[in-house]
């Protein structure tokens, strides 16, 4: 018997497998940044996952990169994902949401009025956003003062608090792909002066305050955390020693006693190793002094990759991102090694039920 199909318990979530839905970015939700039916659908046919991650949703209204992606901050989205989280448990699924800020890579026309986006720093990427206009460069973008920074980890344990009430089983905060935490992480952008920025344990201080409000508010065992060490994504740059800082984000992370660490190995849906890292270094540290906390990888698995980790005793869990688009009968599929259906790109971004609920799962099997 593989592993991979077998149940799982990470932190107070109990898994019945190993196949995680990795947060897909699909930018349908409607006015008000609220998930409707076409949500409802979507999470409900991908229930089989051991547990789905949804899509990154944004903490605040500042806290909005892209059009039409859900937030997790007011009454209606509450309402919303509430009919999200009940059809995807009453179809025996799990299901946390990612929380999500995503500092410099936004524009002003998505951000409250008068509003520009926020960062670690005053310097701009280059780089594009989606907005109502289509693909847009990002705007400049200001640096957050430090007497700015509770209300900001404020918002996050607000929002997972929301996410509770919505009935989600717990969150990931999204530390990943060049958005607001990791633009405080590395030395490629964060350029600051004061006790958030300049050495390893500086720049590391605001996700692990991020992280240990949000574990005062709903608890370790229903925290996640998605991290990225070497990822280029959103033009962030790399680090000058990502082994040393990601060294110290985990070894400070291991007390917390997460229900799980979220790696994506390599660049962010694309090459596994075009930088040098040691991925099972940092899960070496993270596991000696947290051994039951789930180490969770990501990044271009199939099925033989995604059996073998597991079964090497190398990763816990593994999400799967494109794949699950296209399957939502993935679990399955993966158990029956049954050929998958391929994603449409066209429509990953936006759009209605086309390339999004309409996916073929295999059919039933004969009795
Ligand atoms: C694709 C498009 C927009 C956002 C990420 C939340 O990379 C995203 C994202 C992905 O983490």
């Amino acid at each position: 018997m593989h592993t991979l199909f077998t149940p799982f318990r990470a932190g107070d979530i109990t898994l019945a497998n190993r196949i995680v839905m990795a947060p897909l970015t699909r930018n349908r939700a409607l006015p008000g940044r609220v998930p409707g039916d076409l949500q409802v659908e979507y999470y409900r046919q991908r229930a089989s996952a051991g547990l789905i991650v949804t899509e990154a949703s944004q903490i605040s209204p500042e806290g909005q990169g892209y059009l039409d992606t859900p937030g997790i901050y007011s009454r209606e989205q509450v309402a919303g994902w509430r009919r999200v989280t009940d059809a995807v448990h009453a179809a025996g699924g799990r299901i946390v949401i990612q929380l999500w800020h995503v500092g410099r890579i936004s524009h002003v026309s998505l951000l409250p009025e008068g509003m520009v986006p926020v960062s670690s720093s005053a310097r701009a990427a280059n780089t594009k956003t989606y907005t109502a206009k289509g693909f847009e460069a990002v705007s400049a973008p200001r640096a957050l003062r430090t007497d700015e920074l509770p209300r900001l980890i404020a918002e996050y344990r607000a929002a997972a608090r929301n996410a509770i009430e919505a009935g989600f089983d717990g969150v990931e905060v999204h530390g990943a792909n060049g958005y607001l935490l990791e633009q405080f992480l590395r030395d490629s952008l964060n350029d600051r002066t004061d006790a958030y920025g300049g050495s390893v344990a500086n720049r590391a201080r605001l996700l692990l305050e991020v992280m240990d409000a949000v574990v005062a508010e709903i608890g370790a065992g229903r925290t996640g955390l998605r991290l990225s060490p070497v990822t280029p994504a959103n033009d962030l740059g790399q680090d000058s020693d990502a082994q040393a800082l990601y060294g110290h984000v985990v070894e400070r992370l291991a007390p917390l006693k997460l229900a799980y660490l979220h790696l994506i190995e390599g660049a962010t849906g694309g090459p596994r190793d075009a930088v040098p890292f040691d991925f099972d270094a940092l899960r070496r540290i993270y596991k000696r002094e947290h051994p039951a906390g789930a180490w969770m990888v990501n990044n271009g698995y199939d099925r033989a990759m995604a059996l073998g980790v597991v079964a090497r005793g190398a990763a816990d869990l593994v999400a799967f991102g494109k794949p699950f688009i296209a399957n939502p009968d993935l679990v399955r599929r993966l158990r029956e090694d049954a050929p998958l259906n391929e994603a449409k790109r066209e429509t990953f971004y936006g759009g209605g039920s086309a390339g999004y609920t309409d996916y073929p799962a295999l059919e039933p099997a004969a009795a």
